[in-house]
């Protein structure tokens, strides 16, 4: 590994910038030019200069290919109902739900941007339950202990005791109730995801939803809902649901895998001391080191390593998984859950926690430009012998500068700390590196640590006598706060992370990697409207080293300020379309509109005429001219 060892003096700023000067005088390749060509620095540079191909980055490619899929997405759009109704049956190989025309109304009278790919995850969870019996469905739903209930345009909810989700989702149900067919719909008031049915059965059961599909020719069709009486007047028994605890996570999930996917026949670990497995090269599937495909990279199934660096398989909080399908809905699931996504509670408070109030940040130029995170040490129950397999355990030891520099000057092993294993330089060619060690840097642009070591056995207090030696308890930073920096990380807790769709709304950048799936996971396109990272955290250093480069700001003779190596042009690109983005499609209008349309094709799928059941208003509208 080549790891520069000399400590940066202002000497050696000076140095290096006299060099780089005298460089780009001489050659007159400008390529410091070229970098600096993404700043908002306007630099004198020769009308027909042009950058020189052979320096674009692999980010460079990522965000171009991010622009073409939008336009690709929004060419999509559909602004009246019947061009709706046909993306639909175009995309759906069906008629729409009933109810469909009010939904379209609703959702032009909130200005929502409507395209039928938004809903796709609506589709991807339901499809399975097109294989199992309406009546069966129905009947199991209702008997559930935690359930909200539409009956009439009134909403109910019955619950074991008060929960802070359940009333939340309750409120939201409530919220647009009058719009709503009668419906039943079981909720999951756990972290965790709850329903993981073997590959083999879920692929019979959407067989069954794809055999089924077809425009059911018009006079067919029936129009309308048969409701819930029969299961009012006569409730079934409740299912024994045989949930399955008490078996390494791993192992319950990865039924969940196809037969032929890596992860599928790959036992859970056994031994987590010491750290985790690292790619020795760039990740998988990635491009050049960073991630292209982001459905792959989030996907457990693909990466069996997460059995063992990922705390929800390591050891989970809680577990509670049936094998059966069943129709729970909940805020976040794993690729193999056949959980049905609601937007997590947490984004439809108004806890200024979650959401950081209505301020989203002030103007780039104004934040550090540094990395930030704070939060607990989450992600499952870390213990003495298993911590070091942690995700959250492992990330913030990883832009811990000090952390690094003793890795590197491990005896044991260079580059080898006792939760991370540190990839050689030259692996992603980091221009920092170039001049300094990685240590230094990471200690002049992160600020990131645990507020909470949340230990087991519980210790009472925010520390932990097997983590404290490497970890330090940091104060607290509400988000509004956390604003003022460019840069914010964003990793998975016990399941997903709750301040995501802030982050996205914030005028600061989200770095996020997760395991989880979110209902909004259609309309977010990664190195547009966030960057993405890989569960393993290796390419963190890469994707620094782009945005922020050196972090070494030096003067131009014409006395601007330039950051080495920095892309800060393209970082404030992502960090504002994604905010714009996230004012578009994820309000809360827009999560009305997302649930809208799940409950209207739940309450189809629970009906014994649903090969029928249908919207065809529009058609007939256009028989009358
Ligand atoms: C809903 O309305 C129908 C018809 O008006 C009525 O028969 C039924 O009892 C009502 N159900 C509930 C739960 O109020
Ligand atoms: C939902 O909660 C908000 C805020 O607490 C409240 O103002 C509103 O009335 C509630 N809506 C319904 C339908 O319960
Ligand atoms: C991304 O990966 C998924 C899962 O492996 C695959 O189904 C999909 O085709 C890939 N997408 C692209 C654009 O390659
Ligand atoms: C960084 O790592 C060092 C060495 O392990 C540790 O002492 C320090 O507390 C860590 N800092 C944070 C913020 O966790
Ligand atoms: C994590 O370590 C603890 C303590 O050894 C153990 O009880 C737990 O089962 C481990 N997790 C897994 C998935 O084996």
């Amino acid at each position: 590994m080549v790891y520069l060892s000399r400590l940066f003096s202002p000497l050696a700023v000076l140095r290096v910038l006299l060099f780089l000067t005298l460089a780009c005088i001489l050659t007159g390749t400008a390529w410091l030019w070229n970098r600096g060509a993404h700043n908002a620095v306007p630099i004198a540079m020769p009308h027909d200069y042009k950058p020189p191909e052979a320096t674009s980055h692999p980010i460079d490619h990522l965000m171009k290919k991010a622009d073409t899929e939008w336009f690709k997405l929004m060419a999509k759009e559909t602004i009246d109902l019947p061009s709706a109704a046909r993306a639909y049956r175009k995309r759906r190989g069906r008629h729409p739900p009933p109810g469909f025309g009010k939904w379209f109304q609703f959702a032009q009278e909130h200005n929502a941007v409507i395209v039928e790919d938004f809903f796709d995850q609506i589709y991807h969870d339901l499809a399975p339950f097109w294989g199992i019996e309406a009546r069966k469905i129905r009947r199991e739903a209702k008997q559930f202990e935690q359930v909200i209930s539409v009956r009439n345009s009134t909403t109910t909810m019955k619950t074991d005791q008060d929960r802070v989700w359940m009333n939340l989702w309750h409120n939201l149900t409530a919220t647009m109730q009058e719009w709503l067919p009668d419906i039943d719909v079981p909720i999951n008031v756990m972290d965790e995801s709850r329903v993981i049915v073997p590959w083999e059965d879920i692929n019979e059961y959407v067989k069954a939803e794809r055999d089924s599909r077809g425009i059911v020719p018009r006079p067919e069709v029936v129009t309308k809902l048969s409701g819930l009486e029969d299961v009012d007047d006569n409730p079934g028994e409740p299912r024994d649901l045989q949930w399955v605890k008490g078996v390494a996570y791993w192992d319950t999930a990865r039924v969940g895998c196809a037969p032929d996917s890596p992860a599928r026949n790959v036992e859970a670990a056994t031994d987590f001391s010491g750290p985790p497995p690292v790619p020795s090269g760039f990740p998988e599937r990635s491009y050049e080191g960073y991630v292209q495909n982001w459905t792959a990279a989030k996907d457990p199934c693909l990466q069996p390593e997460l059995r063992e660096t990922h705390g929800t398989f390591v050891e989970p909080i809680s577990q509670a998984t049936t094998h059966f399908l069943f129709p729970i809905f909940g805020g976040s699931k794993l690729p193999m859950n056949n959980d049905i996504l609601l937007p997590p509670a947490m984004y439809w408070t108004h806890d200024e926690f979650y959401s950081g109030g209505e301020w989203h940040g002030g103007t780039w130029n104004k934040k550090k430009s540094q990395v930030m995170w704070r939060g607990g040490a989450t992600g499952g129950r870390n213990k003495v012998e298993n911590w070091t397999r942690f995700h959250r355990h492992r990330f913030v030891s990883m832009v811990n500068g000090t952390a690094v520099q003793m890795a590197e000057k491990n005896p044991e092993g260079a580059g080898q700390g006792p939760n991370f294993i540190l990839q050689s330089y030259k692996t992603y060619h980091l221009t920092a590196t170039q001049y300094m060690d990685l240590g230094t840097w990471l200690k002049d642009i992160a600020d990131v640590g645990f507020v909470h070591l949340v230990c087991f056995p519980e210790t009472g207090n925010l520390h932990c006598p097997y983590t404290d030696p490497f970890f330090e308890v940091k104060e607290g930073k509400p988000m509004k706060e956390q604003y003022h920096y460019k840069f914010l990380p964003d990793l998975d807790g016990n399941s997903f992370s709750g301040r995501y769709r802030s982050f996205l709304k914030s005028t600061s950048l989200p770095i996020k990697a997760t395991i989880y799936s979110e209902w909004h996971d259609s309309r977010l396109i990664p190195w547009l409207h966030f960057v993405p990272m890989d569960n393993s955290f290796v390419d963190i250093y890469g994707i620094l080293d782009y945005f922020i480069g050196t972090g070494i700001d030096f003067k131009t003779e014409d006395g601007k300020v330039l950051t080495e190596g920095a892309h800060d042009k393209a970082a404030e690109k992502i960090a504002m379309a994604g905010k714009e983005w996230a004012e578009k499609v994820l309000r809360r209008e827009d999560m009305l509109i997302y649930v809208m349309r799940l409950f209207m094709e739940y309450a189809r799928v629970c009906d014994d005429q649903r090969e029928k059941l249908g919207f065809i208003a529009d058609m007939e509208r256009n028989d009358l001219g």
